[in-house]
């Protein structure tokens, strides 16, 4: 077994099918490697070669959780006391080490998770942009100077940091989504407690391995690697205990709930970015092959284990039979893999069996909705796959796209998410229609509408409750300089990316400061300029 640390990053993606695991994983805390303080350790596996065992890392307990909760705060004041423009040069070299080690992470990254390689180059370079985005704003982070009522008295406004960030992402975009919140909690000045996602340790354990490498000091973030249900539980407890100042979550709806419902007991801010049950909406005027693409890449690309992914596709009856047809043809050949191993795949395995697991119960949902199924059949076995799968099917965790028709708003399957691929098709008979059921889910993430007339493009985003809409577009592909995030169920406001995170993680500071030498009370002491009668009468001069 390699050492992860003593081993260069380009020697840790070689597939290793004999069972044993590849790596020993540690924990990072104030710098230092930490097994689990009681031994415990899981295993992370290739979900498109299970007997692949990518590594094995500490199974962290509540005391391993406290421990890098203390190591954050006591880096809290160095960190937030150095600098911006210093903080963000130390995420600039985060960024370009992660440029240098690109193709290696990005191996790592399907070795671990099963996404195609294309993918997971994504995926990094999202991180990457994130980095490059967060270096300049370090050299900005403005506040304001603000005018007072009152003679020789200034304002100010500060952006602080907020202390100790609480970091849980999901693993299906390992790198681009733990980026998205620690880049810019770091840049506010803040130090963060990471629990890495159960699925992919390996690529969480590298990214955090280069942030020292960039030059972080120890203690401004620490990893823990262990299960939601553990360590990321222990992490949410610690709220209770006044030990975390904020929580940023990427997951599940409920689970989203109990954070928000802990967090808000203790008056501590949280940023949630939660499920989606995604609409596309085709109208007549659409380029009906653009909307094909959009929509089969944002049902099935992933293996639809995306946030943004399609759910709802909302068919207006006039093209419903033409875009079927084109849609069909595309799904029916659609490529699975292993993409280390095969080229042009559009999806590999789900991200785990958990996922699978999930994913099949979501299925059931469908036909229990009553639903009509006309493609798909569950798990793909050597004796059950669709002509476009490539390799051995017993070796991975491999599911048939599926594709659900005759879906109404009454349905169970309507409102829920599915994570993976599959898509359940809505017809609509007019625009109003289309819109109302676009907004007829609990959710608000994403939206798309394939429209060429300008009134219904306008009304469509004008229209849809959703964070993010795309006009003649899919439902996926944000950017690192965008807003991401959801209303309704989809989340609770709070935005990733952009400026706009810049909020999640620093509080408004109001500074005034009284220069002339006496008390001067606001709104009392102001001078009040009395309204004169006017000389000249206006209403005779028109
Ligand atoms: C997620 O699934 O949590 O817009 C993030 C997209 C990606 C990010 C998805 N850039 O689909």
């Amino acid at each position: 077994m390699t050492h992860v640390l003593e081993a260069g990053i380009e020697h840790l993606n070689i597939v290793n099918p004999n069972g044993s695991p590849s790596v020993r994983g540690w924990n990072i805390i104030n710098g230092q490697l930490k097994q689990a303080s009681d031994g415990s350790t899981f295993k992370s596996i290739n979900p498109a070669w299970l007997q692949d065992c990518v590594g094995e890392f500490p199974l962290s307990t509540e005391d391993d959780v406290h421990d890098a909760l203390r190591a954050a705060r006591d880096a809290f004041s160095n960190w937030s006391n150095t600098p911006a423009p210093t903080r963000g040069q130390i995420i600039g070299n985060m960024g370009r080490l992660l440029m240098e080690h690109k193709d290696a992470i990005v191996a790592i990254e399907t070795r671990e998770i099963g996404k195609t390689l294309k993918e997971s180059a994504g995926s990094v370079q999202e991180a990457i942009d994130t980095c490059l985005f967060f270096q300049s704003e370090g050299r900005r982070l403005y506040g304001q100077t603000v005018n007072s009522e009152l003679p020789n008295k200034e304002l100010f406004t500060y952006r602080r940091p907020l202390g100790v960030c609480g970091i849980i992402n999901a693993c299906n975009f390992p790198a681009a989504v733990p980026f998205w919140k620690m880049i810019p909690a770091i840049m506010c000045g803040n130090t963060c407690v990471w629990k890495s996602p159960q699925d992919a340790p390996l690529l969480s354990f590298i990214l955090a391995r280069i942030m020292h490498e960039s030059g972080l000091p120890d203690g401004v973030v620490n990893l823990i690697h262990g299960k939601g249900s553990g360590a990321g539980q222990h992490l949410v407890n610690a709220v209770d205990k006044g030990m975390v100042n904020k929580i940023s979550f990427t997951g599940s709806t409920a689970v989203g709930k109990m954070i928000g419902e802990t967090c808000g007991r203790n008056l501590v801010s949280c940023s949630l970015e939660l499920g989606g049950k995604n609409p596309l909406v085709v109208m007549p005027s659409a380029n009906i092959e653009n909307a094909v693409e959009g929509a089969y890449w944002a049902a099935f690309g992933t293996a639809g284990q995306r946030c943004t992914s399609l759910g709802n596709l909302i068919i207006h009856n006039d093209v419903y039979d033409e875009f079927m047809t084109k849609f069909m043809a595309k799904v029916e050949s659609t490529s699975i893999g292993d993409s280390m191993r095969n080229d042009d795949v559009l999806y590999g395995p789900m991200l785990s069996e958990k996922y699978a697991s999930d994913f099949l119960n979501g299925l059931e949902m469908c036909e229990s909705s009553g639903a009509r199924k006309i493609f798909g059949n569950g798990r793909i076995t050597n004796e059950n796959k669709p002509s476009g799968f490539l390799g051995d099917a017993s070796e991975g965790v491999y599911m048939w796209p599926h594709v659900y028709v005759d879906v109404t708003e009454d349905m169970e399957c309507f409102h829920e998410e599915i994570f993976g691929p599959v898509v359940t098709i809505v017809r609509t008979e007019s625009f109003e229609h289309g819109l109302h059921l676009a907004n007829a889910s609990p959710y608000g993430l994403s939206s798309a509408c394939y429209t060429n007339d300008r009134l219904e493009a306008y009304q469509f985003k004008s229209g849809i409750k959703a964070g993010m809409t795309g006009i003649n577009n899919s439902t996926t592909g944000a950017e690192a300089h965008l807003p991401f995030g959801g209303v309704k169920g989809s989340g609770n406001g709070t935005r990733e990316s952009g400026i706009w995170v810049i909020e999640a993680y620093s509080y408004w500071h109001a500074v005034n400061d009284e220069l002339s030498g006496k008390l001067q009370l606001a709104q009392m002491d102001v001078d009040e300029i009395e309204i004169e009668e006017a000389e000249v009468d206006y209403t005779t001069l028109a």
